[in-house]
């Protein structure tokens, strides 16, 4: 089973909570970034809780030690079961991202390669790898690998074992849900439901990855 994560990005409280309410019954998680929170406030997570789903942070965190420290601890206190950081910034950077999430009972994952074009100037085959690699040496409990290259999911999944796979990159930016979904474990959906006419109907379209 592969479970499906609704990223979130729509800029209001509002537009959020219609788009929660429609679509709860068909999704596992619930994944928002800086488009929501730097257009609702943080307390949009508390909000979003109600739906009793996981519900991560994509700040994709990219600071020193003590910055990253700093942000996952709001994160965590706002209610969020789980953050997300890159990981080009370091061993140091990335535990301390760890370190708040699993003192917290959250969890953390790690950007090893993106899914758009432009990733591959400078996160593609070699660096992914070595991310991946300090993921697990981080103790971390997955990565963020590309919907859109199936190959290097594959590749990734050799490197981290049973740690989680969260992929995006299906739907609006090219990738197959057939193809990603036996290879991850939860396949990120953003646009291709929020921006439905019927966004409950589009996210039960995914259904059978679920199963
Ligand atoms: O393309 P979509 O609208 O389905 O949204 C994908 C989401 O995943 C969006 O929030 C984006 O910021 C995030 N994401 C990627 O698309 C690619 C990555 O490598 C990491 C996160």
């Amino acid at each position: 089973m592969t479970e499906l994560m609704l990223a979130l990005d729509v800029l209001t409280r509002a537009e959020a909570m219609d788009i929660a309410e429609k679509t709860h019954p068909y999704i596992d998680a619930i994944k928002i970034g800086y488009p929501l929170v730097l257009g609702s406030g943080l307390s949009v997570a508390r909000d979003l809780s109600e739906f009793d789903l996981p519900l991560i942070a994509d700040f994709k965190v990219a600071d020193i030690p003590n910055t990253n420290r700093l942000i996952a601890e709001h994160v965590f206190e706002a209610g969020f079961s789980g953050i997300i950081t890159q990981g080009f910034t370091g061993r140091d950077s990335v535990s301390a991202c760890v370190d708040v999430a699993h003192s917290a009972g959250g969890k953390c994952y790690v950007v090893t390669e993106m899914s758009h074009p432009g990733a591959l100037d400078f996160m593609g085959e070699g660096i992914a790898e070595r991310l991946a690699a300090l993921a697990v040496e981080c103790n971390a409990d997955g990565i963020i690998a590309p919907a859109t290259r199936p190959e290097r999911v594959k590749a990734l999944r050799e490197i981290i074992g049973k740690k989680k796979i969260l992929s995006p990159g299906v739907g609006a930016q090219g990738g197959s849900a057939e193809e990603i979904a036996p290879l991850i474990d939860s396949m990120i959906v953003g646009r291709s439901i929020y921006n439905s006419e019927d966004p409950a109907k589009a996210a039960q379209s995914y259904s059978f990855i679920r199963n």
